[in-house]
């Protein structure tokens, strides 16, 4: 071996063997508005004193990013479990870490069966960019995952890449839409007509659809109005440092129809159109989202939700 190769194994052999930095981790909900609870808790990465990610992951040397990023959703299901979470857990996969199940899965099963925490609790997330570099192989990987009970999240669905050619290769258990697509959604006609067809095909797909990043309630409305029920975002609570915060939960428009519907069909009146104009004039709502009407699908739904409630 030359002398330049003993430097590059040495090297190499010292950044293995480097210590991994002090983490831990913030909780931030997923937000089922519909039936007010906490749909799920992301484990989102921190230093010890809760410092930011990018602080944390730009202290790891590229050696260990992966081993980093393994020991990282051990150490997120165990601190869930000490903190009582009861609903799923959203773990997030740094590119390339969905790889090898083989190796990686018996871990995370092991972590998760030591600590009470079900299979099917945990959501892995992983972004668009990773699917589309290898359907076939991404397919492959993630079965391996699901087969265990475990599901998949989209993260950061529309920040670029494919769209909605992703969804024709390979569908999730859930979708998260990205935060530039949400911001300021209410007054953006070209991106509404995007998510609408976004949200559409996800429900004629089974995909959960989760809107994150949501910052204020013009934003959630609109959401709302298209019959989105899962978000994620500061509206309803920022990340708790090593805690579960409890959400703020707004009236949601179905919430209002239901209670409309119920006073409407008690009155003898079995017009859905009017129960939906008079609960938006009684809630004030403006007179430019009443063109916002609900698909046919939807509103049967919240009809029988009306009436079995
Ligand atoms: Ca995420």
């Amino acid at each position: 071996m030359n002398p330049q190769g003993e430097v590059i194994e040495l090297g190499r052999h010292v950044r293995t063997a480097a210590k991994l930095p002090a983490f831990s981790f913030a909780f931030q909900p997923i937000v089922d508005t519909v039936a007010c609870r906490v749909h799920a808790y992301e484990a989102l990465i921190r230093g010890a004193c809760n410092e930011p990610a990018s602080q944390v992951l730009g202290s790891v040397g590229v050696d260990t990013l992966h081993r980093f990023d393994d020991d990282a959703r051990v150490k997120a299901i165990g601190l869930a479990a000490r903190l009582g979470a009861r609903c799923s857990l959203n773990l997030n996969f740094l590119p390339r870490s969905i790889e090898d199940p083989d190796s990686r899965l018996p871990e995370l099963l092991e972590a998760a069966a030591m600590h009470g925490f079900e299979s099917n609790r945990i959501v892995l997330e992983v972004t668009e960019g990773e699917v589309i570099d290898n359907y076939k192989c991404f397919a492959d990987h993630i079965n391996v995952y699901r087969s265990k009970g475990m599901r998949v999240a989209i993260d950061d669905f529309g920040a670029g890449y494919s769209g909605l050619n992703l969804l024709a290769n390979f569908q999730p258990d859930e979708l998260k839409l990205d935060m530039q697509l949400i911001r300021g959604i209410e007054g953006h006609g070209p991106r509404q007509a995007i998510v609408r067809a976004i949200v559409q095909a996800c429900v004629d797909l089974g995909i959960d659809v989760i809107a994150e990043g949501v910052e204020t309630e013009d934003e959630f409305r609109w959401f709302d109005d298209e019959g989105v029920t899962l978000f994620q975002g500061y509206y309803f609570a920022r990340p708790g440092f090593e805690s579960l915060p409890a959400p703020y939960y707004p009236c949601t428009r179905p919430q209002r129809w239901r209670s409309c519907a119920l006073r409407s069909l008690r009155r003898g009146d079995d017009n859905p159109a009017t129960w939906l104009c008079e609960e938006d004039r009684q809630a004030g709502v403006p007179s430019s989202t009443l063109a916002c009407k609900p698909s046919r699908r939807h509103f049967a739904l919240r009809l029988h939700d009306a009436q079995t409630n």
